[in-house]
């Protein structure tokens, strides 16, 4: 059961390596989290303070109540909880993987976005340097840094232009790891990560909220899937290829930091035909931006349509990255297209919305 996870302490593991993920019940963390196990680390997840843990990623993945899985409340914003959680489980790898994720959100709620994702990375950094300088720490970057800047692909020398609350706290917590890495000799790396996605994704980014929609559909609910700007452009490659790459950065002889990426670019717009097409509908798109629809060609139905509400005060209308570093220093590559991960989130929310369907 569950509850097996909450022991006191932990087991030592089998490789001997200890690691704390940040964030463990998110769609990364919980990757993360079966992929370090099936290294044979400890792994330490911290989660917020809550009545009923969100667990569901990492019972879908099957590493509930595994025995050098150890969850542990944990609060962010607070330096003093970042020095005792260092102190007690003492890691040889810390993962900062927790964070406000959602870019929409970051417009309305700026200020817990700046506290967790900017200052909570910087009471990490700065809990490793008082704690264990020895212990190395990997920051979760963003594409979205890169924001406005027009110029594509790119890559780990891109100039910065964020374009969100959201992207301006990424960039804090990126620079602090760079600064703490030149000014105190601490292996920290900042992995500059494009939108990755999985059938683990939450519901509320596009590509989930999408492949949700196209579900229920298939399974007989009406509705109109609403969406915002459809012609945002965005490099989508797949979760658990992109957390392995997060392992090796940290397994380099020098910290540094790397983008990842596929290197392929599809529009919103893309994804919802290639998403309606996993269960057999062609779409015909009609009338223009803020009124724009999507047909289903065999029944004249209207299926998606605009919604401007769902419009970002600022958008970044194109992400595409290089990830040739990782690939010459790393040997990481992306190998997941997104018609596989497309049809992956489809036919996992087919099965999840009627168990029994494929
Ligand atoms: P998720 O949104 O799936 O997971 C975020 C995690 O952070 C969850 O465990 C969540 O907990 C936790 N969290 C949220 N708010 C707080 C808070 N106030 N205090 C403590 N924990 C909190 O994100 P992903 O797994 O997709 O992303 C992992 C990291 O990588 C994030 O930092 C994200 O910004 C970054 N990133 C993600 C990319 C992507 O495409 N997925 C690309 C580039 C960077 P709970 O389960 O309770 O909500
Ligand atoms: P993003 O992901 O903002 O890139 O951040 P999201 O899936 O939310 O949006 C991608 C693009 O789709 C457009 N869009 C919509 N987005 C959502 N969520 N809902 C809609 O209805 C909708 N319609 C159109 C958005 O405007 C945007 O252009 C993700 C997160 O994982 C971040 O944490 C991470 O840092 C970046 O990816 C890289």
């Amino acid at each position: 059961m569950a509850r097996l996870c909450y022991r006191k302490e932990p087991i030592i593991a089998a490789s001997g390596k200890t690691a704390i993920i940040t964030g463990v019940t998110g769609q990364d963390g919980a990757y993360l989290a079966a992929f370090l196990l099936n290294k044979g680390y400890q792994v330490i997840g911290t989660h917020r303070r809550t009545s009923s843990v969100n667990t569901w990623r990492l019972q879908e993945l099957g590493v509930m109540g595994h025995p050098h899985l150890l969850l542990v409340d944990f609060d962010l914003t607070d330096p003093g909880s970042a020095i005792a959680l260092l102190q007690k489980f003492r890691p040889d790898e810390l993962y900062n993987l927790a964070a406000q994720s959602f870019v929409g959100a970051s417009f309305d709620a700026p200020t817990t976005t700046a506290l967790v994702n900017g200052q909570g990375a910087l009471n990490l950094l700065e809990a490793v340097r008082l704690v264990d300088p020895h212990i190395r720490y990997y920051q979760a970057s963003s594409s979205e840094m890169f924001g406005g800047v027009g110029q594509t692909p790119q890559c780990e020398t891109t100039p910065f232009c964020p374009r969100s609350p959201y992207a301006v706290s990424k960039l804090f917590a990126h620079w602090m790891t760079i600064n703490y890495r030149e000014a105190y000799g601490i292996y920290a790396v900042s992995g500059i990560l494009f939108n990755h996605e999985s059938p683990l994704r939450g519901s509320e980014f596009v590509t989930r909220k999408i492949s949700n929609a196209v579900a229920r559909m298939a399974h007989g609910e009406r509705g109109v899937l609403e969406l915002g700007n459809l012609d945002a452009r965005r490099d989508w490659g797949f979760a658990a290829e992109y957390v392995e790459g997060m392992w090796q950065m940290m397994q380099a002889d020098r910290p540094g930091t790397y983008v990842l990426a596929t290197g392929r670019q599809q529009t919103v717009r893309d994804f919802v035909r290639m998403a309606f097409s996993v269960t057999g509908i062609s779409l015909e798109f009609a009338g223009a931006a803020a009124s724009e629809v999507a047909v289903d060609v065999g029944t004249g139905r209207v299926v998606a349509s605009v919604d401007p509400g769902f419009f970002r005060p600022a958008e970044v209308d194109i992400l595409v990255g290089d990830a040739s570093r990782a690939r010459a220093e790393l040997g990481w590559e992306a190998r997941t297209s997104v018609e596989q991960i497309c049809r992956m989130m489809v036919e996992a929310d087919l099965r999840r919305t009627y168990p029994g369907a494929r």
